[in-house]
Parts: structure tokens; sequence; C-alpha cells
């Protein structure tokens, strides 16, 4: 089905081939979802039908929304905290879209892999073993020495190898690590890739302490947030250098029919983070609503206020903050304002309660 077809070819496709195993607009006999009107499965809608399973995947988009990996943690002689974390690339077939399989490279398993998560100043300590059938790395967006770099002749980690990583974590903000390995574009591609947050510590930053504490993970301050992790990406399931799919945590529509529950009263922090590949940019638009943004996080004031829009180049990423206090509990959709994103799966709702 997916054969030599660019996804162009194929979408033009799928409206008159009928049966295939992901059938976008028009020809599916399911009953519409009466809750979300023209947004739910049925005929003349954008989605996929049937579901992914996410426990033969082993790993759950919902879930990756809120979990946060602080790895284990310790003291280190000089009073420092140190955080020490595991993670194996291994070779692993995931389920893309209903019946869509896709010949993965994973930390740990997961794409994206794990939210490494930690504080300003900690000691992040990353013992990397390559399970898998090439070369890999991590390399960190943060600061580190050169040989810490993750890169061909710095870190990279033949199959059946390992390799520590060790740095401080920092600056605060919202990161990212990748496999650096070549051909850059298929090892990124193929699933290595994954989140990195670091949370200010409020003591160095006395003029701004309590948006520091709001971003601290464990303090009651950021407790009152409701905080999402969510990782822009895409599949090109063909191998044809263009995606077949997009979406927020690795599985088109996840979150379109079985919306993120946001509490009213609560405000929304969206850890955002683009590694979509083969596409220059991609874009995170809400409806009905406007956010604060902190572009890579690493601000504790906005530097882009009341936009609705953001767009982000491979491997930017950024902090939006917003609220749905004042509105009428409902489904407010959030989406990549590429329309041809939006309909290949990066298509969202957030349900207010
Ligand atoms: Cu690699």
């Amino acid at each position: 089905m997916f054969g030599q077809l660019s996804r162009r070819l194929f979408l033009g496709s799928v409206a008159t081939a009928g049966a295939a195993p992901v059938l976008f607009s028009g020809a599916a006999s399911a009953q519409p979802d009466p809750r979300h009107g023209v947004h739910g499965r049925g005929t003349g809608t954008n989605n996929v039908v049937g579901a992914v399973d996410h426990a033969r995947n082993g790993f759950d988009p919902r879930a990756m929304l809120t979990d946060w990996d602080t790895g284990t943690v310790s003291e280190l002689p000089d009073g420092r905290r140190l955080r020490e974390y595991d993670i194996t690339a291994v070779d692993r077939e995931v389920e893309i879209a209903p019946g869509v399989f896709f010949p993965a490279w994973a930390y740990n398993g997961r794409v994206p892999g794990p939210t490494i998560r930690a504080t300003e100043g900690d000691l992040i300590r990353i013992r990397f073993a390559n399970a898998g059938t090439h070369p890999h790395t991590i390399h960190f967006h943060g600061i580190h020495s050169a040989m810490m770099d993750g890169v061909p002749g710095a870190g990279q980690v033949d199959p059946g190898e390992s390799f520590t990583y060790e740095f401080a974590a920092g600056p605060f903000g919202c990161h990212l690590y990748h496999c650096h390995s070549l051909p850059l574009k298929r090892h990124i591609h193929k699933g290595l890739y994954g989140a990195f947050i670091v949370d200010p510590d409020p003591d160095l930053h006395p003029d701004t302490r309590d948006a520091a504490r709001s971003r601290l993970l464990g303090t009651p301050e950021n407790a009152a947030w409701q905080e999402f992790m969510m990782v822009m990406n895409g599949f090109d399931t063909n191998f044809d250098d263009e995606n077949e799919f997009y979406c927020v945590n690795s599985i088109p529509f996840a979150f379109l029919d079985q919306p993120i529950r946001i509490e009213r009263g609560r405000p929304v922090r969206v850890y955002l983070v683009n590694i979509t590949e083969f596409d220059p940019i991609n874009s995170f638009h809400l409806h009905a609503n406007f956010f604060d943004y902190y572009d890579h996080g690493t601000t504790l004031t906005p530097t882009l206020r009341t936009v609705d829009t953001v767009m982000q180049c491979q491997a930017q990423r950024g902090i939006l903050e917003f609220s749905f206090a004042e509105h009428e509990p409902g489904l407010y959709m959030f989406h990549a304002h590429q329309s041809e994103f939006a309909e290949l799966g990066w298509m969202a709702h957030f349900e207010v309660v």
C-alpha cells in the first residue's frame, strides 16, 4: 500500500482505494463520535480507523505527557546532587498508526526516549549502552565538555559497547537529546531522541524566585500547574524522505478522540520540542486562547506574550504557559498550523472540565 508512493500521492490514492490499513477522509464506515462532531471517527473526517496497541509498543503517548524521569538520585561528597540514568539503544518495531509498523531505533525501547528532568547544577551521569545494530550516540543540547558531546569521535558507541556521559545540568530550560551518528537524518528520524528538562534553581534567581519555584518539580508552586511534555515528531514509513505521519509523542491523533483533560482553574505549562525530520519547521496553534512563550525555556520572563501560534525549526523548543480559567468547559483544539501536518496526525484536543 505504501510502496513507492510519496505521501502526497498516497493522500490522493486513499480517497479511491477503499480498503487500506489506514483510512483518511471519507471511506470509513465507523459511526461518528457524537462527542466530537466532525472531528470524530466516521465518514468525512480526518482520522484513522482502529487503535494503536500501546501495550505492545511498550509506551503510551498519554503517559509520556507527564512521565518525567528524575533518575536515581544521590548526594556527592561536595554536596551536589547526582542523577544517574541507564539508557540503552535498541532496534524495535513500533506501531505508529493502526496496522502501520515502523522499524524504529529507540532509547530504552520508546520513541521519544525517557524525558530526563533535573535541576540546574545537578551532576548528570548517563550510562549509555548500544544494543542496536548501528553505531549510536547521545548528543545533549546543554553545556558540556567536547568529550561529552556525543558525536562521532566523542562518545559514539559501537553495537555491544557502552559509554558514560557526565555533565552538569544547564542552562535551565526545555532541551533535548538525540543520536548524532551519521547519516544524521536517518539516525534521528528512526527515533533516537528525547526531551531534557532542566528546572531552575530558585536560589540562583533571587529576582525571579517565584517564577523559578513554579518551574521546579516537587514544589507546591509547581504542583499548582498542569504540565505536559509534547515532542513533535513524524514518521517516514516508506523511507522516501517525506513523513507520512505527524504527531505529538509518536502516535498520530492520539489526543483527538481522547483529549487531554485540563482542570479549568489550574494553569497549563507545555514543554514543546520539535524533532521532526525532513520538514524545515513544525508549529503549535491553540484554539480560542493565547499563551506566553519562553523560547528554549531559558528565561523566566516570556520571550513572546499573548500569541496563539508558535513555530519551531528542528531542535528548537520552548515553554508555553496558558490558562482556561475564564473559558467555559469543553473541547479546545490544538494542532500544527501546517494544515497538511494536522491532517496527517498532528491534531489534538484539550478537554477543559
Ligand atoms: Cu544513531
